[in-house]
């Protein structure tokens, strides 16, 4: 992948460093492998460093923000890109399941809201949850996005916060990012995506971690792993040096 940022003009990854860490050790049970990835997400959330996670399970997220919380002390509004709220309290009798992400995240104390982004699929349990929680939980559904007019709210909502981002890659369109679990039609544009990662890094104080997950590699077919690596690269990018 090209290092050199156009819309920057830089080569950020040469600049700032990246430093991959070894992939952690989990154990079999879901509750405690999400408390071994907040221990070594704590860890290294104490450096200050960008902390980027990569997925795999979307549960992965509650273990990173977890240990966000546990290092720095201060709330966190997410920002999730997803065509599912993942707000069930439980799914198939797991609570950390991957449809369980977002809810487990309003459980964390230092959560202030969670702003999901590009919902095409949703359930009564998920549509009453968010209603009850107007404060919380917004979602924008994908069509109000290729619609337009959401940036003042979003950025309304991001104002001055300490921001985590979680990017699920089926919030994409699978055209784009073909390669996932549960894909569904009409995600966001390459476009619309990356609009909303520049505005979210624009109109958050600061946004101090981020992931990529539910990318399901298919053998033969690589796009989709370029087009997570390079939106991962422009999230970093943005949120590094993004604001102009
Ligand atoms: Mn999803």
């Amino acid at each position: 992948m090209e290092l050199y940022d156009r819309e920057f003009g830089r080569e950020v990854a040469l600049e700032y460093g990246v430093h991959t860490l070894p992939t952690p050790v989990l154990p079999e049970d879901a509750a405690r492998a999400v408390e071994v990835i907040a221990e070594h997400a704590a860890r290294w959330a104490a450096t200050g460093k960008l902390l980027v996670g990569l997925g795999g399970e979307h549960t992965v997220t509650v273990g990173l923000v977890r240990g966000i919380l546990r290092a720095q002390k201060s709330p966190l509004t997410l920002v999730q890109i997803d065509a599912h709220a993942d707000l069930r309290d439980e799914y198939e009798g797991n609570p950390y399941s991957h449809a369980c992400t977002a809810r487990r995240l309003l459980d964390l104390p230092g959560v202030e809201q969670v702003l999901l982004v590009g919902v095409r699929s949703i359930c009564p349990e998920e549509v009453e949850f968010a209603a009850r929680n107007p404060e919380r939980v917004r979602i924008w559904y994908a069509e109000e996005i290729h619609g337009g007019g959401w940036q003042e709210e979003l950025a309304a909502r991001l104002d001055e916060r300490r921001v985590y981002l979680s990017i699920d890659v089926d919030g994409l369109d699978p055209s784009v990012i073909p390669a996932t679990g549960t894909p569904e039609p009409d995600g966001l544009t390459w476009g619309e995506a990356l609009e909303v990662l520049r505005l979210t890094a624009r109109a958050a104080r600061a946004v101090v971690g981020m992931d990529c997950v539910e990318l399901a590699p298919v053998p033969g077919l690589h796009m989709a792993e370029f087009a997570a690596a390079k939106l991962l690269y422009k999230a970093i990018s943005y949120a590094l040096i993004g604001k102009p």
